[in-house]
């Protein structure tokens, strides 16, 4: 790698996205963008919103158009901050398709054939684009083109960190050393959060299911109401040790959100009856998620604002991609001028 690409506050680079493909839920703020907030001033951080994945599966335009400002205005709303962070939209830079397709090239096919999510989310479609198929290697595009050490993801995103991995070797491999080969960072706890209707299925901003996920948006009464339905199993109290999958992902939400421990969480739950402790996840959820809601609606109701820091942060960070791009044109012995 140049010295050039290094970056300039001295400190490791991180990047991290989420789709626009719906509106995020506890599961995309637990298991990444709280995680994302918490770690930002450490690093030196690049968040984006990755509307070209999103369009792998058909998306009604209008929809998507006003889901991208409200992903934005969620990670601010979390507490990114746009002072220090750089928050995007990937198809603002034109480096992500463009260093895409030069991984598109060198990514065999049945490392695409493998993945998990291409499996499941194939499964789902009349039509299969080709997009849906090469997304892991746009993916590593994103990451790649900003040189980032470490990703922060939830565990549904370990797979595509690995094949990143691998696409980075082996084009450092063909054509000689270039990009920094990234680590996946996972956060302690929620890492995985489950459907509350199928707890052997991840939560997922595309999953059908009424009373699936717990949108970050979610009203109070609403939340009560799905936390109300999870599925549980036939016991009548928790019992930390043999609790089955539904008992165990609320337990969980509780705790990624309480940041309690084993312990303290054993000492207040151990015995308490299902319908108490569905009583203190919902009072847990609606304190914590009601002062994002706030400044969610702050900043959606100044779109001005809200464009102008996506815009400056495009800007601030094109010349690190076009230089990466640069790069990989030279290296590949594509025209670069
Ligand atoms: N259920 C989850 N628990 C913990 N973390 C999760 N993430 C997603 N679901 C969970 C993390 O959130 C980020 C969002 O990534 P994405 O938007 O690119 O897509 P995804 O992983 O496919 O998320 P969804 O919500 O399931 O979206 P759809 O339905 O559109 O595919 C990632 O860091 C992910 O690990």
């Amino acid at each position: 790698m140049t010295d050039s690409l290094l970056m300039s506050s001295g400190k490791p680079r991180i990047f991290s996205g989420m789709q626009p493909s719906g509106v995020l839920h506890i599961g995309n703020y637990l298991g990444a963008l709280r995680n994302w907030a918490k770690i930002q001033y450490d690093f030196e951080p690049i968040f984006c919103v990755v509307d070209q994945h999103a369009i792998t599966v058909y998306q009604d335009p209008k929809a998507l158009r006003e889901s991208i400002e409200q992903v934005a205005a969620l990670y601010l709303a979390a507490g990114i901050d746009p002072d220090h962070s750089a928050v995007f939209v990937q198809s603002q830079v034109p480096g992500h398709v463009e260093l895409g397709w030069i991984f598109t090239c060198v990514t065999p096919m049945g490392w695409l054939g493998r993945m998990t999510q291409f499996k499941a989310k194939s499964g789902n479609q009349e039509t299969v684009g080709t997009g849906l198929f090469c997304y892991p290697a746009l993916m590593a595009a994103d990451i790649l083109l900003y040189q980032a050490k470490i990703v922060p993801v939830g565990e549904d995103q370990a797979q595509h960190l690995e094949l990143t991995r691998n696409i980075a070797e082996r084009f450092n491999h063909l054509y000689g050393d270039t990009f920094v080969v990234p680590e996946t960072r996972l956060p302690a706890v929620g890492a995985r959060v489950m459907g509350l209707d199928d707890p052997t299925q991840k939560m997922s901003k595309s999953a059908e299911g009424a009373n699936h996920a717990i949108s970050m948006l979610e009203e109070p009464g609403r939340i009560k109401k799905l936390i109300g339905r999870a599925v549980t199993d036939s016991n009548p109290q928790v019992e930390w040790e043999t609790a089955g999958p539904g008992v165990r992902n609320l337990l969980g939400i509780f705790q990624a959100f309480s940041e309690q421990s084993n312990a303290e969480m054993r000492a207040e739950f151990d015995g308490m009856r299902y319908g108490d402790l569905k009583k203190r996840v919902t009072e847990m959820v609606v304190e914590s998620l009601s002062p994002i809601q706030a400044k969610y609606r702050e900043l959606m109701n100044n779109r001005d604002h809200l464009r102008h820091i996506l815009q400056r942060s495009a800007e601030r960070i094109t010349p690190i991609a076009e230089q990466t791009v640069q790069l990989a044109k030279e290296r590949t012995g594509l025209f670069s001028g």
